[in-house]
């Protein structure tokens, strides 16, 4: 029913990854987040003034679902997205074989717990916790076992503000599913207890707001999935269905949903097949703004290339900004640098012409920035960045050679002069020209007035 993806030429390195964004033609677009590999599952976690976007992913080429690791993406701004890498695998599952399908993370007590859907070693779904003691992990598997092992897929958790009780739902094709999870959030108490809810399928999202339990889901939507919700007094339900919160619309049979608030507004994140290639099992994660009605309903929403609008900007003077925070990007992709454990992430696989998008980035009043410090390493000289404002092929502030620094992962820091318009607020796109390098960092200097 649906067009399978064509398997892209892998670059020739020995990560995770493909080229993928380098035949993306709306380079101005911001939705889907992620250009560099196909993401899933969208769950967000607003936490420390930061929304942490935690993502499944498609391998490229997959003619069903292939998916074997889980990533993290965090954003202070809605549109410049920083790439932490693989953050949980199937390999530390023991008891796990095959899909690492759709999961959520949440907060109790300063630990972190990350609850996901596998096939086990001996057959069928279950879900299982990893824990850790930083929302960035390393997360590690906290039972050494299944925590649920009755072939359920999909958890949402969620902790009641009235009396500190967490509840996790899950479910595929039936009821939603749901349990009271104890204090310790590795274990649970009372029976499992099936719910009714209107055409529900799978990737339940449980959330509280204003004294209203929110359960959105993937229902039946006609060909493909749409979203729906339903809502309760309770967070046990009954659940009262509320209506269609997005209509099946693009390339991806499955759709799911993740929702937060963050600085004052509301986030619908879901999936698509918007990328090159993009279908079933090629989904690309989004993100649309959206304003909850007055009598507290969903409006319904449409998917969108432009995705959310930009809170605030970025500032480029003040730290380091890592070069794998991104608004777009095209060709390249990212890579650990030693442990997998995304606290090394780095821009490779650059080619000729491949290019990062930076939005909004405020250079402040003229005179601007003087100059700009890359951190950059290259096996062989012959590279430049080009950074230019306003469109990838906009007005070039600076030209930055990469000569060779000792290896792929000898790093240097290369200073050049800016000129010519680093003012006021811009979009920076790091234009990248020859190939054989790799970038880190950028951190720009201010001009003396
Ligand atoms: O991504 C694999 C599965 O597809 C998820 O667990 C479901 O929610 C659906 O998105």
């Amino acid at each position: 029913m649906f067009s399978l993806t064509k398997p892209i030429m892998l670059k020739g390195i020995a990560i995770a990854g493909v080229l993928l964004g380098s035949i993306i033609n709306t380079a101005l677009a911001d939705n889907p987040i992620i250009q560099t590999l196909y993401s899933t599952d969208p769950a967000p976690f607003v936490y420390n003034n930061t929304v942490y976007l935690f993502t499944g992913h498609d391998e490229t080429g997959a003619r069903n679902y292939d998916m074997r690791d889980w990533r993290l993406y965090s954003s202070t701004d809605m549109v410049n997205w920083r790439d932490h890498g693989v953050i949980l695998s199937l390999k530390n599952f023991s008891w796990a074989k095959a899909d690492a399908w759709a999961a959520q993370v949440i907060e109790r007590d300063g630990k972190f717990y990350y609850y996901v859907t596998v096939t086990k070693s001996s057959g069928g779904y279950a879900i299982g916790v990893a824990v850790s003691d930083k929302v960035t992990g390393p997360y590690k598997d906290a039972l050494g076992k299944q925590l649920l092992s009755n072939n359920g897929i999909d958890p949402t958790v969620w902790i009641d503000d009235s009396d500190g009780q967490a509840y996790m739902y899950w479910g595929h094709n039936g009821p939603a599913y749901y349990v009271k999870l104890n204090r310790d959030m590795i274990s649970y108490s009372g029976s499992i207890v099936g719910t009714t809810v209107q055409n529900f399928i799978e990737g339940p999202w449980l959330h509280k707001r204003n004294g209203t339990w929110y359960l959105t889901y993937a229902g039946s939507g006609g060909s493909n999935e749409d979203i729906k919700y339903a809502t309760s007094t309770q967070p046990t339900g009954p659940w009262t269905y509320r209506g269609q919160v997005m209509a099946p619309q693009g390339r991806s049979f499955t759709n799911h949903a993740g929702i937060v608030d963050y600085k004052g507004s509301s986030y619908f994140f879901y999936h698509n097949g918007a990328l090159p290639n993009g279908g079933t099992y090629a989904r690309s994660v989004c993100v649309e703004k959206f304003s909850y009605n007055p009598d507290g309903t969903i409006p319904k929403l449409t998917m969108t290339d432009a995705g959310a609008p930009q809170i605030g900007t970025l500032d480029p003077y003040s730290q380091p900004v890592e070069a794998e925070t991104m608004a777009f990007s095209s060709g390249l992709i990212t890579a650990a640098k030693i442990d997998g454990t995304g606290g090394g992430i780095y821009v490779t696989s650059i080619s000729q012409n491949d290019y990062i998008k930076v939005k909004g980035v405020d250079f402040g009043t003229a005179p601007g920035a003087a100059s700009v410090d890359l951190r950059v390493a290259a096996a062989a000289s012959g590279g430049k960045i080009e950074l230019r404002v306003g469109s990838q092929s906009g007005t070039v502030i600076a030209t930055c050679a990469v000569d060779a620094t000792g290896g792929a992962q000898t790093w240097k820091t290369v200073s050049c002069p800016v000129s010519g318009g680093a003012t006021g607020k811009q979009d920076l796109f790091f234009k990248f020209q020859g190939s054989n390098y790799n970038f880190d960092w950028w951190q720009f200097k201010r001009a003396v007035a």
